[in-house]
């Protein structure tokens, strides 16, 4: 099917099963009746948007079985790779038919899938993943045990080979070079993750280095880093944002970027024109006050405005523009 750049598909993933705060898997309804659509609808009037539900998945054997006999340490395994699996399939779909996605989550564990997904259409893809935490961990680093910490070592070439047991090259045989993956707004990383980064030499931008250099030049480093023929998919952790402008997520972290700087890293990289497609994840509307939870969203809703055509400069599209009233 032909698609205009307008095209964009919405998918709901009420995932909460990547850590242990029930709550998360309630973000993309309210999403939805907070006007996510009317949002993005008047952030870009020419913007078409299909918004595909929330997605199902179902858990089959030989996932338990994978469970049982190699992950039972981690929680939730086969329904992480269900749920990612269906999600693989659901973003390849959302790219036939339009030319930009947004999955809304759930907790990060789904960025496997839909990262994957979206590799799966396009394999010169760059990754740029906003979050307080590098989520970077191995089934054998985890603290934690939970799935949300793991995501970005199910989708890098250096790293697939410490799931050998997923089969993840026959779900999802496109990864993703090191060399593409940059990293913005860290600064709660495990003693593992932080030893995974350096020994790949990842792009990593912690907040110090935010804080020395500032987020012109950090956004300028990473569109230096990443493959300008590449298409780009931004995975958006609300919990990357300070705790003030974000309070209503699993694992708020104090010391986070700004509103004004989470707008501005996006807008740049919706300017590349290149953003294929996005992730927000880690909005729980369970946690904190009535207030907390009206912030969070609100403070999302900003963020995927900016992605989708909102601009701060009122440099945007408008139809109508009667040019004769002057
Ligand atoms: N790195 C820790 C904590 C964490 C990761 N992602 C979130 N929290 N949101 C872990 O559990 O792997
Ligand atoms: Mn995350
Ligand atoms: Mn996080």
């Amino acid at each position: 099917t032909a698609t205009s750049p307008h095209h964009l598909g919405i998918i709901g993933v009420p995932f909460a099963k990547g850590q242990s705060k029930q709550g998360v898997e309630l973000a993309p309804d309210l999403l939805r009746q907070n006007k996510l659509r009317q949002v993005l609808q008047s952030s870009d009037e020419r913007l078409i948007i299909t918004d595909y539900g929330n997605l199902q998945y179902a858990v089959d054997e030989t996932l338990l079985q994978q469970q049982r006999q190699h992950y039972h340490h981690i929680r939730n395994y086969a329904d992480f790779m269900a749920c990612n699996l269906a999600l693989i399939k659901q973003v390849q779909q959302m790219l036939q038919q339009n030319a930009q996605f947004l999955t809304i989550g759930g907790d990060h564990a789904i960025g496997f899938g839909s990262v994957a997904g979206h590799l799966q259409h396009t394999p010169n893809l760059s990754l740029v993943w906003i979050d307080a935490h590098a989520d970077i961990n191995l089934h054998s680093t985890s603290q934690s045990g939970n799935i949300h910490g793991m995501p970005v070592s199910f989708l890098l070439q250096q790293l697939r080979g410490t799931w050998q047991h997923a089969a993840i090259d026959d779900i999802a045989p496109n990864c993703l070079p090191k060399d593409q993956l940059v990293y913005i707004g860290l600064r709660d990383i495990d003693p593992y993750e932080a030893f995974i980064l350096n020994k790949f030499g990842i792009r990593y931008y912690a907040m110090d280095s935010i804080d020395r250099v500032g987020v012109p030049k950090i956004i300028e480093m990473t569109l230096d880093a990443l493959n300008p023929a590449n298409k780009i998919h931004v995975s958006f952790d609300i919990d990357a944002l300070d705790s003030n402008v974000a309070p209503s997520t699993g694992t708020a972290v104090r010391g986070g970027l700004t509103l004004r700087e989470g707008i501005s890293i996006v807008e740049a990289l919706r300017d590349t024109k290149r953003v294929q497609g996005m992730d927000l994840v880690e909005i729980n509307p369970k946690l904190g006050s009535e207030r907390d939870v009206r912030t969070t969203v609100d403070s999302g809703l900003e963020i995927l405005k900016s992605m989708f055509g909102y601009r701060r400069s009122g440099a945007r599209y408008y139809s109508n523009l009667d040019t004769n009233i002057l």
